[in-house]
């Protein structure tokens, strides 16, 4: 069957009607890839999963929200659109802009942008300003702007966002007839988290699935405001898209992560790189650094510096895991848009000049 995009499949949850001109590039549908190496971790009768959102259009999560929020916007007559962002939301903001042929702009923190996600605002158009400040400045810059000027703000604030975003719950419900036992997730502006839970459990309370997963949210040791409780003034981690310390959907991811009986703790930018690596080393996935703080959010749940609240690390200690378990760990965005990580991951090629005996040599045989 055709697929075209995440308003088509799941526009009876979605803030749409016959009239919206639904701006889509067939973002979603995206693989949840069982990972056999997790779940042998876990331990016997385990299912660890991983939703690889970098398979999206623009390479990140961010365009499940952006298709209604732009869609919407162009439903309103709105003529530009404006987000602040640590690089994914503005690359799938100025993609969904261009193809909906409005004006679009994006306040990115200077010089803490990834690479890739640079490019992809530029090369679709948007007017692309580098703030002097952060992610959290140009948040508040954004919001004062859209108050005064006739421009749609495109960030998690905007509800739109989120209801679109929510539909990676339903996918992984749809491949999975339920929803898992937990779910690990990246927590920067904590919308995806948010999200997540607001699609679990509105298909639970339609009837159509029974469980509902414990949210398991990971933030950077170095921002890490909701673990912490408390605004972070600066911010700082390797994982620049989550590089954020006062996240607009704060109440709701406590919230999220309090009703779902699940936790938040934190990893270091360490345990991230190693988590990088890991995946691509071990399950071929290559994610950007931030999305791979939910492996090093499950690697630390199954390591001995498990969080004292972790449930998975309590309930593996005690053999209380509902057997068999289900788990998800969403990678939100795609390793390319970060090439300058394996700098950081002190990965180097080899060169050698154009002889058998030098490259048999240098493949180590
Ligand atoms: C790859 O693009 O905030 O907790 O401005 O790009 O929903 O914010 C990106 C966030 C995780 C955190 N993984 O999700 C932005 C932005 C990746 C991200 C997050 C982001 P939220």
């Amino acid at each position: 069957m055709r697929w075209n995009g995440i308003i088509e499949a799941y526009r009876r949850f979605l803030p749409v009607n016959a009239k919206t001109p639904v701006v889509t590039l067939n973002e979603g549908n995206t693989p949840l890839i069982f990972s056999p190496r997790l779940s042998e971790m876990v331990g016997k009768e385990a299912s660890v999963y991983l939703k690889f959102e970098g398979l999206n259009p623009t390479g990140s999560f961010k365009d499940r929200g952006m298709t209604v929020a732009i869609s919407r916007a162009v439903e309103k007559g709105a003529k530009a659109v404006i987000c602040a962002s640590t690089g994914n939301t503005s690359a799938s903001a100025a993609a969904y802009a261009a193809r909906a042929g409005i004006t679009c702009a994006v306040l990115l923190p200077k010089g803490k942008i990834a690479r890739g996600k640079l490019a992809q605002a530029l090369i679709c158009g948007a007017q692309v300003i580098a703030l002097r400040g952060n992610f959290d400045e140009a948040l508040r810059l954004v919001r004062e702007i859209g108050e005064s000027y006739p421009v749609v703000i495109v960030n998690s604030i905007n509800p739109d966002r989120i209801e679109g975003q929510k539909t990676a719950a339903f996918e992984v419900m749809d491949v999975l007839g339920d929803a898992p036992d937990f779910h690990f997730l990246p927590v920067g502006n904590a919308g995806n988290i948010t999200a997540y839970w607001k699609g679990y459990r509105e298909w639970k309370e339609a009837g159509i699935s029974k469980k509902l997963p414990r949210m398991m949210g990971f933030q950077a040791a170095g921002a890490a405001p909701v673990y912490y409780d408390k605004i972070v003034r600066s911010p700082d981690t390797l994982a620049t898209a989550i590089r954020i310390g006062n996240p607009a959907s704060w109440k709701k991811a406590q919230m999220a992560i309090a009703q779902s009986n699940g936790c938040v703790d934190i990893i270091s930018d360490a345990e991230i790189l190693a988590a990088q690596k890991w995946l691509a080393c071990n399950e071929g996935i290559f994610v950007e650094p931030a999305s791979a703080a939910s492996i090093a959010g499950i690697l630390k749940c199954l390591g001995k510096r498990a969080c004292k609240q972790c449930p998975l690390a309590d309930e593996m200690r005690a053999s209380l895991l509902p057997r068999p378990v289900k788990i998800v760990c969403t990678v939100t965005g795609h390793g390319l848009k970060d090439p300058d990580v394996v700098n950081l991951q002190g990965l180097k090629t080899v060169t050698v000049w154009p002889t058998v005996d030098r490259v048999i040599r240098a493949m180590g045989l």
